[in-house]
């Protein structure tokens, strides 16, 4: 067998893995977990077990999607992100495997080994966006069009979902500011609304007769969030492109709102004026809110908002620690809300 030099290795040689496994190998854990004893609610099963059933059954090849030529040039350079808050927790990485394994995305199935073991024919080539409403320049953009003017940049957050799980994941994205104002949006333009492919040939979550919701999957956000410099539009993940079952080619990334906001796979873009229906908020009122930040103060009906599981989990650490309010980002983000009852606008 050959032995090659480090020089002779091309960074596509590189698993993304074992590349941030030596950048971030300084990190020092400062997450503080609480003790394993902490009753965390049923609800919460142990990850440890579920993990490595899933990994088996999760064919590597599912993990990156096969990108034309213009992807690999749009990410041979990628800004890192620095080493400070908000855009770098100073926690450890989520493992890629918990990452890529462990996933909401309905569309292809309500189990979390589903999207990646079930979304082998999705395919985001070609891709386009539409935009829509209140703006200056709608129309149909292929993908390839609307992130030629963006630089991508790497985030490393937080991402805490409602069901009292979370992980540190870093992100290959831009800013969706950067998106927005490529198309001039009117003084009109209040609110942005989100829509996720709807393609039941490759999406086999969407005729289920288990499906609960109602397609296209649909978020949105006030226009002031929606270009807060913390919102992002990820690419990709681990320095590489997105796997399909996080939402490949492009999601939207909002690190202090729970995970549900965080809409995959977008094909639409609309501005408008009033607030858009939600997926979630049309489902259960109740329980999901339009605004849906993270607030530890506000109890939901079946999961602990309190508290929450740092995936992976292991036998030995279960590693339950404090949810924080804004999810750790209030500094940059609390200001949007002055004045409102975070109780009421949950
Ligand atoms: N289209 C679509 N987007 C979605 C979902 C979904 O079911 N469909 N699930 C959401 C939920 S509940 C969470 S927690 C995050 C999970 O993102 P991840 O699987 O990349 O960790 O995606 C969100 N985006
Ligand atoms: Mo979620």
């Amino acid at each position: 067998m050959l032995i090659k030099k480090p020089s002779d290795i091309k960074p596509s040689e590189i698993t993304p893995e074992a590349m941030y496994r030596n950048r971030r190998e300084f990190i020092k854990d400062g997450t503080n977990f609480l003790a394993g004893s902490v009753g965390i609610g049923s609800s919460l099963t142990s990850l440890a077990q579920d993990g490595d059933a899933l990994k088996a059954r999760a064919p590597a090849a599912m993990r990156r999607s096969p990108p034309a030529s213009w992807w690999a040039e749009k990410f041979s350079s990628i800004k890192p992100a620095p080493d400070s808050e908000p855009n770098f927790t100073g926690e450890s990485l989520t493992p890629y495997e918990d990452v890529t394994i462990y996933n909401n995305f309905y569309e292809f199935g309500m189990n979390k080994a589903d999207p990646a073991t079930r979304s082998g024919e999705f395919k985001t080539e070609p891709w386009t966006v539409e935009i829509t409403g209140e703006v200056a320049k709608p129309g149909k953009y292929d993908l390839e069009n609307i992130l030629k003017p963006v630089d991508l940049e790497e985030r490393i957050y937080r991402l805490r979902c409602v069901e009292a799980w979370s992980m540190v994941i870093p992100w290959i994205g831009f800013p969706l500011a950067d998106l927005i104002k490529q198309f001039e949006p009117t003084s009109k333009a209040k609110f942005v609304e989100f829509e996720t492919i709807v393609d039941s040939d490759s999406m086999p979550g969407i005729n289920s007769r288990f499906a609960i919701v109602s397609w296209p999957y649909r978020e949105g956000l006030r226009i002031d969030e929606a270009t807060n410099p913390l919102t992002f539009m990820a690419v990709g993940l681990y320095g590489s492109y997105l796997p399909a079952q996080n939402g490949a080619p492009m999601r939207l990334v909002v690190p202090w709102k729970y995970g549900f906001k965080s809409i995959k796979s977008i094909v639409k873009i609309n501005f408008r004026e009033t607030q858009p229906n939600t997926t979630w908020n049309d489902l259960q009122a109740n329980e999901y809110g339009f605004y849906a930040n993270v607030n530890p103060e506000v109890h939901h009906p079946r999961w602990r908002q309190d508290m929450e599981r740092r995936l992976p989990q292991t036998l030995l650490s279960r590693r339950v620690i404090e949810t924080r309010m804004f999810n750790g980002y209030g500094e940059h983000v609390a200001h949007m809300y002055d004045g409102m009852d975070l109780a009421s606008y949950y």
